[in-house]
């Protein structure tokens, strides 16, 4: 047995025995969330915050969150790359409940999914997320204990340590990470080509917060139908290529590219990202004809979306694997980044800062800066300079 796998079984054992050695309630005792809701005869979705999602932090008692925010915590959030199936059902079978995995969250509620079927569960009282580095108990994707109380209702005994997931820094504190999609391995960006345009710096602020969370990034080029020639989008996109990113271009109306695309997600637990309107839950739903998602016109107007999916909701996925389809979210990719990281996402434009003349070069107006040449040359792809350059203000308006 290598030292690592001995290392690994473990703290296994150290996990199975803390859920073992939890006190069991008889009685159920809500927290301040779940008696919130208490007088909901069932499942309601609630009304989501600009981003679609029901934030815990919301939920707090007002004294709470300013005691976070004036109190550092040293607890970092943090992920256990090394868990998987196996040892989530190790340590479900050695207690008396029941392994689940969390499809859809609310306040203090969620549904999962157990031996097979969907249910909504209360989240047990004492769980808590303070002291775990994220400020959300569930997500979407997590691995629960469930015991079975009342009819067809369960209650969430305990949340099993995260493999991975997509993430975001709290603002108050960026030592705390909201939680988006728990235990996901990659992150579909869904782009659209026209309605709404194509914006090459979103899918850069997407694919720095992918590598953020070391989630594997698919770049998806919706609604090519749009475009008057298919040759127009191949030349604007194919810099992501170049990068070594897998790129798709497709149609959810005409079916134009889906079958590959469907083929990257398969086995995979994908979650989607992408702007409002750009086709996400279209997508999803011309791949898999079991899943028929909520879609809704982009507004003519503005060619902007109307948040038609409003919670993160995860999906099994026909061709195998899981996907979890998001509302518009945008700001995950560069909470707490400082300015100088910027760069180390930009691996096209840093091979050239090094030749630039002056070491603080702002590849801005200084002579003898080779970024600025090799953007000229057309070796530095004139759209991702651009994003870098915008990024790189709107990171020094944050700091
Ligand atoms: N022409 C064209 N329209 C599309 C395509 N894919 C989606 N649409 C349309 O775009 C609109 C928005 O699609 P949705 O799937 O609701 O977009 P979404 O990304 O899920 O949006 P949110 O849920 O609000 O985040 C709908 O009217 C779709 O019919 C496509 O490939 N071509
Ligand atoms: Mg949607
Ligand atoms: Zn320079």
């Amino acid at each position: 047995m290598t030292n690592k796998t001995k290392k690994r079984k473990k703290r296994l054992k150290k996990l199975q025995q803390e859920v073992a050695d939890k006190p069991q309630r008889k009685t159920i005792r809500h927290n301040t969330a779940v008696n919130q809701e208490k007088h909901r005869v069932d499942w309601q979705p609630l009304e989501p915050d600009e981003d679609g999602l029901v934030a815990d932090r919301r939920i707090m008692p007002r004294d709470e969150t300013d005691r976070r925010a004036d109190n550092v915590t040293a607890v970092t959030a943090a992920f256990d790359a090394a868990f998987d199936d196996n040892d989530w059902a190790a340590i479900a079978d050695d207690t008396p409940y029941l392994l689940g995995v969390v499809v859809e969250v609310s306040r203090g509620l969620c549904k999962a999914e157990v031996d097979g079927r969907v249910m909504v569960c209360d989240i047990r009282g004492i769980l808590t997320a303070e002291g775990t580095g994220f400020t959300n108990i569930v997500a979407v994707g997590d691995r629960v204990l469930v015991s079975l109380h009342e009819e067809e209702r369960g209650l969430i005994q305990e949340v099993l340590p995260r493999r991975s997931g997509l993430a975001r820094a709290d603002s108050f504190d960026v030592h705390l990470k909201q939680i988006l999609a728990a235990n996901v391995n990659q992150m579909l960006i869904v782009a659209s080509w026209l309605d709404p345009q194509f914006w090459p710096r979103l899918v850069d602020e997407y694919l720095i917060g992918a590598a953020r969370n070391n989630l594997k990034a698919i770049i998806c080029v919706n609604k090519v139908d749009l475009a008057a020639d298919i040759g127009e989008v191949e030349t604007a996109v194919s810099i992501y290529q170049d990068l070594g990113y897998p790129l798709y271009l497709t149609s959810a109306d005409t079916g134009y590219g889906l079958d590959a695309l469907s083929a990257a997600l398969k086995d995979q637990t994908t979650v989607l990202a992408g702007l409002s309107g750009v086709g996400k839950s279209s997508l999803l739903s011309a791949m898999d004809a079991g899943l028929d998602l909520k879609t809704n016109a982009v507004s003519e107007k503005r060619h902007e979306g109307k948040h038609t999916t409003t919670q993160a909701n995860m999906y099994p996925f026909s061709a195998g694997g899981y996907v979890v389809d998001t509302p518009g979210i945008r700001d995950f990719g560069l909470i707490g980044l400082h300015q100088e990281e910027l760069i180390d996402f930009y691996p096209d434009i840093a091979d050239y800062v090094v030749q630039c003349r002056f070491n603080d070069c702002t590849h801005d107006h200084e002579p003898g800066c080779a970024v600025q040449t090799a953007v000229a040359d057309g070796q530095i792809n004139a759209w991702r300079f651009k994003s870098y350059t915008q990024l790189f203000g709107k990171l020094s308006d944050l700091d």
